[in-house]
């Protein structure tokens, strides 16, 4: 029950029931922050994991599914037959259980609608140069609309960036073009558990600059380097230091699972890095900037050969300060937490600054969600989290993100990613499954109630 109608139902006992129930109704109805002055609307459905929503023209979204298939949805929400781009002969063969490769990032090049190139990233099956013991390679690749802007040729794949990966999971893959025009990539840390294994450095992927792994990187997909198929930046923040990676643009990262720039305002980057077992953070990265990990989990320290251990008044020491920025979004997990009614969910979906013209009462706050409460049962949450007045790196505030379809916050679903429109209006994308089984999958628009 929101506070507002509790505290109207305490005064019924001392005005008529017709003024309280005409006090109640007009308090329910306010568009308050987090109250139910939205609702999501189910736009279309039949897909296993949808994980990416972005508009393809005034008319039509692309639906990014995990196994390896973009749809069309035309204006209506009808999923077309025949697929805008099938990659799945591409992919690495996906576990049925559980996984997170897959087709996991789209982005389409800033001047799309003249050049009809847009980014995919996938998980190809493991490249012959690398160690057979490691799991599979990244792929980062450009493809080219027909004219018509009906399908994808695949034939006009032209790879930029393979990125090998020790093990299966955390593998990131969202992608976004920044107002400075290049294409931003975020990469997990190569998988496993606590940034360990395959003969990491001691503090992980996170804090190794020779590596990609455990980054958000920034390219110039519109230029040739030297070396590469793309540019360096010429202001990337590791340009010139001896053996770092130049295309890294922030580090310290796990798992960033949504990533996009904010349409409006400052055109900050945000990105959701998902915790180990403690804590679930949102960052806004900055460049140059090193989220922690795996020295840091949210913002509290993090010791790989103690991961269990929750030191909750553990604060950032001066000399931290100096090396790591803290999330402006941090929650507990369940994992860890499990009593506590601060712990809001289990792994963190990150999700969009809302900048469309439908939900005025959301504009510049922070839209995201939690996959679930728990592991076994699909019990996603939506949120919303909102900047300091006084701006700067301090922490946002987070609440829950009611919606009227679902009165009692329960989706029950599992909440896999969020998309945008070209109007910039969100989209929710869940599924009832934990594997890439069945067809669950479904795009809700969050639209006025
Ligand atoms: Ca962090």
């Amino acid at each position: 029950m929101p506070a507002p109608l509790s505290r109207a139902l305490i005064s019924c006992r001392t005005i008529s029931r017709a003024a309280a129930l005409a006090l109640i109704l007009q308090l329910v109805s306010l568009p308050t922050a987090a109250a139910a002055g939205q609702t999501l609307r189910r736009i279309a459905d039949g897909f296993v994991n949808p994980l990416v929503v972005t508009s393809l023209d005034a008319q039509r979204l692309l639906v990014v599914d995990q196994i390896g298939v973009i749809h069309v949805l035309d204006g209506k929400g009808s999923r077309r037959t025949e697929p805008f781009l099938d990659l799945r002969p591409r992919i690495q063969k996906l576990n049925q259980g559980f996984d997170e490769r897959g087709l996991l990032g789209l982005a389409l090049h800033p001047r799309f609608a003249e050049n009809r190139k847009l980014y995919a990233y996938y998980s190809a099956p493991l490249r012959a140069s690398c160690p057979t013991n490691w799991d599979h390679t990244s792929r980062i690749c450009e493809f080219t609309v027909t004219p018509d802007f009906h399908q994808v040729d695949p034939s006009s794949e032209r790879l930029l960036l393979e990125i090998d990966q020790p093990y299966f999971n955390h593998n990131g893959g969202r992608m976004a073009f920044g107002p400075d025009g290049f294409l931003y990539v975020g990469m997990g840390d190569g998988g496993n558990a606590h940034d360990e294994g395959h003969d990491r450095a001691p503090t992980g992927n996170g804090q190794d600059l020779t590596t990609l792994l455990g980054k958000i990187l920034r390219i110039d997909i519109d230029r040739p380097g030297s070396s590469r198929p793309y540019a360096i930046p010429a202001d990337n923040p590791l340009v010139g230091k001896p053996g770092a990676k130049p295309e890294i643009y922030a580090w310290g990262i796990r798992n960033p699972w949504g990533m996009s720039f904010d349409r409006g305002g400052r055109h900050e980057l945000f990105a959701a890095d998902v915790g180990q077992a403690r804590y679930e953070e949102i960052n806004r990265i900055t460049k140059g900037g090193n989220f922690g990990w795996n020295q840091r989990e949210g913002r509290h320290a993090f010791d790989p050969k103690n991961p269990n251990k929750i030191d909750a008044a553990a604060p950032m020491q001066p000399a931290d300060r100096a090396a790591f920025l803290d999330p402006i979004i941090e929650y507990k997990n369940l994992n860890a937490h499990p009593q506590d009614p601060e712990a809001r969910g289990i792994s963190v979906t990150g999700g969009y600054v809302y900048r469309g013209r439908a939900l005025p009462h959301l504009d510049g706050r922070y839209i995201f969600a939690d996959w679930s409460r728990q592991w076994a049962v699909p019990d996603g949450r939506l949120f919303v989290a909102s900047p300091p007045n006084q701006g700067g790196a301090s922490a946002w505030s987070m609440e829950t993100l009611e919606v009227a379809s679902n009165p009692d916050h329960k989706l029950g679903a599992y909440v896999v990613g969020f998309g945008e429109d070209a109007e910039g209006e969100l989209y929710v994308l869940t599924t009832q499954r934990t594997g890439l089984v069945d067809r669950t999958g479904v795009v809700w628009k969050l639209v006025p109630n």
